[in-house]
């Protein structure tokens, strides 16, 4: 399990790299995601001073840059299609042409055989052995967990001064990766600082690979939920945290398997639940800043990474 598990990131991050391929191929997204200049940029709000990051079927609207420190953002889905969106921090001097064209051939090559039936284990072998040295330094750097259209989420992390990508690799039906399609953006965390404070929290969510643990209790109302990122597996992609409302019919285990992109029907929408957003993975020792709105019903807390391997916490507000 354990070597199946060293794997997995590595393999997760193929999906935003298949994306990039994608898009080098259509040549105009990948362009215009270079650029940044031509997509409008969402204004923050006056009421609530949070960076705003609008996702539309299929774009992000975003600042091109913004000062570093502890930043809030909200992140709101106005497209008819579930949304996320990570953040990739660049190794100094790296560009997102660099990396599309180092990813090209070795991702390449590891889809291929996946199509054919391949296991992960030997995908994961393939990218291992092609993918330049410097994508051991390419950093997670947190971004908004899954979102149902219509739903917005707003969080706080602390991030660094550098370059960085955004990028939504949610799936449509036809398999295409959303970043594919024109959600990838690059952005510029600057010196400046933010000047910004971690809210207080009421309830704790540990994330490890022993799985979900949760402090406190998720009542009805408004919540600030404190993600303590413990460890994280080697690789590129960790544990992160993404809040599903499960609705009728709709299951946890169904969920469960939708998580892995390279499940058959994996994180394909339309998503098997109602996702209120959430925070994506950062660094062990990190902690994120997420708020949610319960109503009663049936939730759960779970991961992309290991939900297959207990990072999934069902629960139930009354
Ligand atoms: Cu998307």
């Amino acid at each position: 399990m354990t070597r199946t598990r060293a794997r997995l990131p590595a393999i997760s991050l193929s999906a935003t790299l298949v994306a990039l391929l994608s898009l080098q191929a259509a040549c105009g997204p990948a362009d215009r995601a270079a650029s940044g200049g031509e997509q409008a940029s969402a204004s923050a709000s006056p009421t609530d001073g949070a960076i705003q990051v609008v996702a539309r079927d299929y774009a992000l609207e975003a600042p091109d840059s913004i000062a570093s420190g502890w930043v809030t953002f909200r992140f709101e889905n106005q497209g008819k299609e579930t949304h996320f969106f990570v953040l990739h921090q660049l190794p100094e001097g790296i560009t997102m042409q660099d990396y599309i064209d180092g990813a090209a051939g070795p991702f390449g090559k590891a889809m291929e055989l996946l199509q054919k039936g391949g296991t992960k284990a030997e995908a994961g072998k393939i990218l291992a052995e092609g993918l330049p040295s410097w994508f051991a330094d390419l950093h997670e750097m947190g971004g908004a967990g899954l979102t149902a259209p219509g739903h917005s989420v707003r969080f706080s992390e602390r991030l660094p001064a550098g370059h960085y990508l955004l990028e939504c690799y949610v799936k449509n039906a036809d398999g295409t990766f959303h970043s594919g399609l024109g959600m990838l953006r690059a952005l510029t965390v600057t010196d400046a600082q933010a000047g910004g404070e971690p809210p207080s929290a009421d309830l704790d969510v540990t994330l490890s690979s022993q799985g979900i643990a949760v402090r406190g209790t998720p009542t009805a109302g408004e919540h600030v939920v404190a993600v303590h990122y413990r460890e994280q597996p080697a690789g590129l992609v960790g544990y992160d945290l993404h809040l599903a409302r499960l609705g009728e019919g709709q299951t946890v285990e169904q969920l469960v398997p939708w998580m892995d992109w390279m499940n058959v029907g994996g994180l394909e929408v339309p998503a098997p639940a109602t996702f209120l957003g959430g925070v994506q993975e950062m660094p062990a020792g990190h902690t994120t800043y997420v708020h949610v709105t319960l109503t009663p019903g049936s939730y759960a807390w779970i991961s992309e990474l290991g939900a297959d391997q207990g990072l999934v916490h069902p629960f139930t507000v009354e």
